[in-house]
Parts: structure tokens; C-alpha cells; sequence
């Protein structure tokens, strides 16, 4: 049996849920839809050396006139000790934070202040917030078809207060396993082979859906980072199907910088599959990878600590909620505006993707938004709140 692709037949099938699945699960496992042998095809910027990052941090720290206050407070503060000097036992007190820049709540903090441009084009770092003149640079492109990613300007459906606005700036990006644009036309079915690329078993690189550890993550046991992936949330959502199809991408390679140690942004995720294909193997996937000294693996999850994928657990707004009004998903669903926040560490190369795929077919599309780059003061394992 083969899933339907034809809105009548979704139509029909909308009324007999509960027969769909039981002759869904026992018709879609064949092995027509492996493609464990397509190679990656993706055509990547190999990046790790463009140091975007350098010129951002010393741009913030030239550009914050009191952090250059700081070597002269010091030599300042060691003459006006002078009588103190006598106590040889007590070290001299120190405020020199050598070339950190000077941050008013965090005299330890030199993450860059964002800056916004997503006003004037659809460049899609502009639209996260990144690569604004003055502001935090990386190396970030897109990969997928042309048709599966768009900039979105403005809020995202009709409800009111609105449920999707920009999180940052004026625009947002949109990418979807299919069409991504048709997330604008209220009822839509959404449902689409497209040109992206189809890599089967063999995800790109460095995405790996195999765990760390039966039981610690790399929160619990750093020496796992580099083992596999350190969240051990996605093998089992992985296991449910029959590989990735409609891959899309947006691929950040940055140096972090200096006095920066996390970063967060924000997402939501929407898919045509729920609530027909809901705990099939049609278990569409988002990740957000990232590669560091500190974590490699998942960063997102819902607020349940669950991964974003279809079956597990994303459930905030349910077929023809408000929220969803004016979207293609309205008698679908998605989740909140959820902001990931991540620990790095200063001054390494560090490597993000965030990536979308159908799982087992490549119809019955998926979608998420993205915004709002930031660099953070704090570090720690990965965690995902609601924005
Ligand atoms: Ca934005
Ligand atoms: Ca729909
Ligand atoms: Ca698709
Ligand atoms: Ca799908």
C-alpha cells in the first residue's frame, strides 16, 4: 500500500483515521523506499577555516569604548595600592579582563550584541539575525531545493495576538520538506516530492543518529562527546522509518567568540502528517546539530525534553487551533516559538545544522521556522524552553 498523496483521498481518509493506520502499518515497510546507497549529494561550503568569527570579536571589543578603560584601570588601581603592597600574602587585586570587552551585567561576558538588518533583503543569516554590518559574522548557507526555503516577512498566520511573529527583526526563516511558501495558504494540503536532496540512510555529515550511551548523555559524561549523538534522543525516532527523504539544511560553521559561552535561537515545527500518519513510520524529523568540544548531537526539544519529530510528543497546538489560523497546518499542528540555548566554548570552531527531512516517503511535508540567532553569556547542556 502506498500513502496518498491525493487530497480527496486525505479527505477520506481524515474520516477513518483508525482503519488508516491499522492498514498503514502493515503495508509502507517495503523496501521500495530504502535508499541506503544514495551517497550524500549535497554540495557543502567546507568552511571550518573561514574564520567569520575573528573580525566579530574584535569589532566588539574595539567598538565598546570602556573595555579599552580596563588595562589602565589596572595599572591605576596597583598605584593606588601602593601602601597595600606591604601585605605581601594578599594578592593584588586585579580588574584587568585582558582584551575582554566590557558588558554592563557580566564584566566576564564578550558575547557580541546582535545586530538587525533583515528589514532591507531576504539574505537567510540576515533573517536569523547573523552577518549585519557590525554585528556577529559566521559562514552559514542553505542547502535543498530552491523551493523548500523561503523568507518569510512578518507575522506567520492570522491569530490574534499572534502566535508566530518574527522573533527578531522583521523576517524569518521558512524550510520545509516540500513547498515552503504554500505554509501561507490557510487549509492547504501540503504534500510534496521536491528537489531537495534525498539521502536515504546516509545523512550528511556530521549528523549520526546512533546514541552515546545506554544511559549518560555528554551532559553526564563528557568524554562521550564525539562518540556518536550525545543527546541519545534521535535513534529511536530515527528506528521508526525507512530513512530521510526532501533533506533540508541551513549550515552555520562560526568560531565562537571570545567570553562567549552559549548561544540559543529560536524555532517551531509544523507537519501535514499529523494527525493521520501520527505514530507511523512517516515520522518526519527535525534536528538541530551541533558539532563542539562540548556536545555533539541534538540540541532542540520540545518542553518534555522530547526531540522534534513527528511521534514524539509535539502537540501544543492541535488541528484548528487559533494559533493556527491562516497557515496551511491549521487542521494540522505545531508547536510554540521554542528557544534552544547551548554551551560553548570560546574561541573553537564550532559547527550548527539545522535540518528537516520526511522519513520513509517523501510526501505529507514538514515545516519549521527559524530566528533569532544569539550569542550567549552562559553555557551548560543543551535546553529548550518556550519562547
Ligand atoms: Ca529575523
Ligand atoms: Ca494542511
Ligand atoms: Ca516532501
Ligand atoms: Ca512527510
Amino acid at each position: 500500500m502506498t500513502k496518498s498523496n491525493d487530497p480527496r483521498i486525505q479527505r477520506l481518509l481524515l474520516l477513518l483515521p483508525g482503519a488508516l493506520l491499522l492498514a498503514c502499518g502493515g503495508g509502507k515497510a517495503g523496501p521500495d523506499t530504502a535508499e541506503g546507497g544514495t551517497p550524500g549529494v549535497l554540495s557543502l561550503d567546507g568552511g571550518d577555516e573561514d574564520d567569520g568569527g575573528v573580525g566579530t570579536t574584535g569589532g566588539t571589543g574595539s567598538t565598546d569604548g570602556p573595555g579599552a578603560d580596563e588595562g589602565g584601570a589596572a595599572d591605576g588601581d596597583t598605584a593606588a595600592d601602593g601602601p597595600a603592597s606591604d601585605d605581601a600574602a594578599e594578592p593584588p587585586v586585579v580588574f584587568d579582563l585582558g582584551h575582554l570587552p566590557d558588558v554592563p551585567t557580566n564584566n566576564n561576558c564578550g558575547a557580541p550584541l546582535p545586530v538587525s538588518c533583515d528589514d532591507a533583503d531576504t539574505d537567510p543569516m540576515h533573517a536569523l539575525g547573523l552577518n549585519c554590518p557590525g554585528g556577529p559574522q559566521v559562514d552559514g548557507v542553505y542547502n535543498g531545493g530552491v523551493e523548500a526555503m523561503f523568507i518569510h516577512q512578518g507575522n506567520l498566520g492570522t491569530s490574534a495576538p499572534p502566535a508566530y511573529p518574527p522573533r527578531e527583526g522583521e523576517r524569518f526563516i521558512v524550510m520545509s520538506t516540500g513547498i515552503a511558501t504554500q505554509i501561507l495558504t490557510p487549509g492547504m494540503f501540503t504534500s510534496s516530492g521536491v528537489s531537495s536532496p534525498d539521502p536515504g540512510f546516509a545523512l550528511p555529515a556530521p549528523l549520526v543518529m546512533a546514541g552515546v550511551d545506554a544511559t549518560d548523555d555528554c551532559a553526564d559524561d563528557p568524554t562521550l562527546v564525539g562518540t556518536g549523538e550525545c543527546s541519545n534522543t534521535l535513534q529511536n525516532q530515527w528506528n521508526q522509518g525507512e530513512g530521510a527523504n526532501d533533506y533540508a539544511e541551513i549550515r552555520i560553521n562560526t568560531e565562537v567568540p571570545a567570553g562567549t559561552f552559549g548561544f540559543s535561537y529560536e524555532f517551531a515545527f509544523f507537519s501535514e502528517e499529523y494527525p493521520i500518519y501520527f505514530e507511523t513510520e512517516f515520522n518526519d524529523m527535525y534536528v538541530a546539530w551541533l558539532e563542539s568540544e562540548q556536545w555533539t548531537g541534538n540540541i532542540s526539544f520540545d518542553e518534555m525534553g522530547n526531540p522534534i519529530s513527528l511521534n514524539a510528543g509535539f502537540l501544543d497546538n492541535l488541528p484548528g487551533s487559533p494559533e493556527l489560523a491562516g497557515t496551511s497546518m491549521d487542521q494540522n499542528a505545531g508547536t510554540k516559538w521554542l528557544v534552544t540555548t547551548g554551551g560553548v566554548t570560546p574561541g573553537e570552531q564550532i559547527e550548527i545544522v539545522f535540518a528537516v527531512w520526511d522519513l520513509s516517503d517523501d510526501i505529507w511535508d514538514t515545516t519549521v521556522i527559524l530566528d533569532n540567532f544569539l550569542w550567549e553569556c552562559e553555557g551548560g547542556p543543551p535546553v529548550t524552553i518556550p519562547g
